[in-house]
């Protein structure tokens, strides 16, 4: 009987030494982080009623790792806690209401691994948040801004769209010029396509046929960097008798469409910008992670050159 439980307990005791023995302090423990952490909002029933009545956020310790600290005996146990208040650290998950998300403002979380010799790690990610479905009243123009000519003049029925990797969204400006797209969050990199209405023949006159033709012979030089790309009909990046050919064409209905028809330049803009923007009428931006990102344009007529 004695023999029956000697022999079980010792041979624990040998595995318990063995994995004591193999169990090796690490240098540094280093647990792997996420690089960057999206966090979309949920809707919350705060007082327990059954009706939907706020919104939040909820970060688990699995999100925020990517890997367990390599070279170091385990197991780990994790906690995390807010990079910017360390002592509230927590084991599984955090929840951030609304109230604490302040839009624009990525937050560093802090993960700390432990093993059971006592040794810690920590690592670090920023954390994006994200108010798509509105759970939180966040929602806001992600993108807008005014559309107007080179007169400050309102440029209604400009279609607007934002090509970005999860596909495009499209709008028109308002009689103010305003447009605004919403629902493409979280993308790092969009590019804004602006199509004119219109016929591409408006603005045309033998007044700019005239300004044109002064300016190739060198009497009038335009020099307003607007007006250069009005003049460069063919959109070739530079004014040639090509322009002047075209905008005679146009003059006598020879010809009824021209590519492009309006330039689009983003403002503010200078001389260096628009002498660059040999692809029209598209506008590539970056790093519009938040609401409130306002993009403004000033619509040029191509061949409309009079006036002030
Ligand atoms: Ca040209
Ligand atoms: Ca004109």
């Amino acid at each position: 009987m004695k023999q029956y439980f000697f022999w079980p307990a010792a041979l624990i005791l040998n595995l318990l030494c063995v994995a004591f023995l193999n169990a090796q302090p690490c240098d540094t423990l280093a647990p792997v982080c996420k690089a960057g952490l999206p966090a979309a909002s949920h809707p919350v029933d705060a007082d327990g009623d059954g009706i939907i009545d706020s919104g939040g956020y909820t970060i688990t310790v699995q999100e925020l790792l990517e890997s367990p600290p390599a070279d170091c005996p385990g197991p780990f146990s994790y906690t995390m806690r807010w990079a910017d208040n360390p002592q509230a650290a927590v084991a599984d998950s955090l929840f951030l209401p609304c109230a604490d998300y302040s839009p624009g403002s990525p937050r560093q979380l802090e993960l700390v691994a432990a093993n059971a010799e006592g040794q810690t790690g920590t690592c670090q990610t920023t954390v994006l948040f994200f108010d798509q479905d509105n759970f939180c009243g966040y929602e806001a123009p992600w993108l807008s801004g005014y559309i107007r000519d080179r007169h400050g003049a309102p440029l209604p029925g400009v279609t607007v769209v934002a090509h970005s990797h999860s596909g495009q969204d499209s709008t028109l400006t308002d009689e103010s010029g305003y447009y605004e797209i919403t629902g493409l969050f979280g993308e790092s990199t969009v590019t804004l396509e602006l199509r004119p209405s219109g016929n591409p023949s408006e603005g045309i006159s033998t007044l700019d046929e005239l300004v044109l033709r002064k300016h190739m012979l060198g009497l009038e030089v335009l020099s307003d960097s607007l007006l250069l790309l009005a003049a460069d009909l063919d959109g070739s990046g530079h004014i040639s008798l090509l322009d002047l050919i075209i905008m005679r064409k146009l003059l006598l209905g020879l010809q009824t469409d021209l590519q492009p028809s309006w330039r689009f330049v983003p403002i503010p803009s200078d001389a260096d910008e628009i002498d660059s923007l040999l692809v029209p009428n598209e506008f590539h931006g970056s790093d519009f992670h938040f609401t409130g990102n306002a993009i403004d344009f000033t619509g040029v007529k191509v061949g409309d050159l009079d006036g002030p």
